[in-house]
């Protein structure tokens, strides 16, 4: 018996904590990864994720989520909702259906509002302040408008062997209305299968998904590859792919752990914080160090 939860970005501390309470208590994967989350989703002062989530360029928040269940590969999402609390739960309601199990926009709005899920403007003032700086910013000093962005992202490992993997997001900072990445897309942001192993990633969602990187990580473990070794060729190969094919490979960074509960780690970017805990590792915060 053992259990472990591994999350991306140090806004996933408090989440993980809580989710360990019921991991120790023989919880499932499935309920400490949507705890989670939600603290994540719920907490103001995160500004790529849930409330307080920057907006798109019209000023909107809207978020991505997915939810799967590593036993039966059951996956719920949804893409570009506005006006709900916890994405992560709709996703995972989501999940429970054999059809329609990926919704956006209006109809994933309809549809968490014909469920019973609570409604809740997710935009802040704090994030109209970030929103309207950055505007300005980005015509005066001529930056990318699309420099902020961070998904929460966990895959967890419960006493039963089970394993789940949820993302939340509000994706790229003034992406267009309706664009979503790679935390709403199966394979790509996220994937699990309790027989081998679950990986997520959080950057540039438009390049994780040239690599279908979850899912490669995933591919790998059930090769043999340890979860190290999977997540650093992952994410070194798409990198390397990128900058041949395209000169520029955008932001990549990948958690993962196998069905043992060993975790890997890769990144391309400076400095990728990352959550981890285990049966026995308490729950801490890491930084992960590009390699390249
Ligand atoms: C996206 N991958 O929407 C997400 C954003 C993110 O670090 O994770 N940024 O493309």
């Amino acid at each position: 018996m053992s259990y472990a939860i591994i999350a991306t970005w140090r806004m996933a501390l408090e989440g993980i904590e809580e989710g360990v309470k019921l991991l120790k208590d023989n919880g499932s994967s499935a309920d400490a990864i949507e705890k989670a989350v939600k603290m994540v989703e719920d907490f103001p002062y995160y500004k790529s994720v849930g409330y307080g989530g920057l907006p798109n360029e019209n000023g909107e928040v809207e978020l991505d989520a997915a939810f799967m269940d590593g036993d039966s590969l059951s996956i719920g999402a949804v893409a570009g909702i506005k006006d709900f609390k916890n994405p992560i739960s709709i996703a995972r309601k989501l999940s429970e259906q054999k059809f329609n199990c990926f919704l956006v926009g209006a109809g994933a709005e309809e549809y968490a509002h014909k469920n019973g899920f609570e409604r809740k403007n997710m935009l802040t003032d704090r994030a109209i302040i970030h929103y309207k700086n950055r505007l300005k910013e980005t015509v005066e000093k001529g930056l990318s408008p699309y420099d902020g962005h961070d998904t929460v992202g966990m895959v967890a490992l419960d006493n039963s062997d089970s394993m789940a993997s949820g993302t939340s997001t509000s994706g790229l900072f003034m992406k267009k209305r309706g664009r979503t990445g790679d935390s709403a897309v199966s394979g790509s942001g996220f994937y699990v299968d309790s027989e081998i192993g679950g990986a997520t990633a959080t950057g540039l969602g438009e390049d994780i998904m040239k690599g279908c990187s979850s899912y490669e990580i995933v591919r790998l473990m059930k090769e043999g590859y340890t979860p190290q070794q999977a997540a650093d060729k992952a994410v070194s190969e798409l990198n390397d792919l990128l900058i041949k094919r395209r000169k520029k490979a955008g932001d990549i960074s990948v958690v993962c752990i196998n069905n043992k509960g060993e975790f890997g780690v890769a990144t391309n970017i400076e400095n990728f914080s990352f959550v981890i805990a285990t049966d026995k590792i308490e729950p801490i915060v890491y930084v992960c160090k590009n390699k390249n």
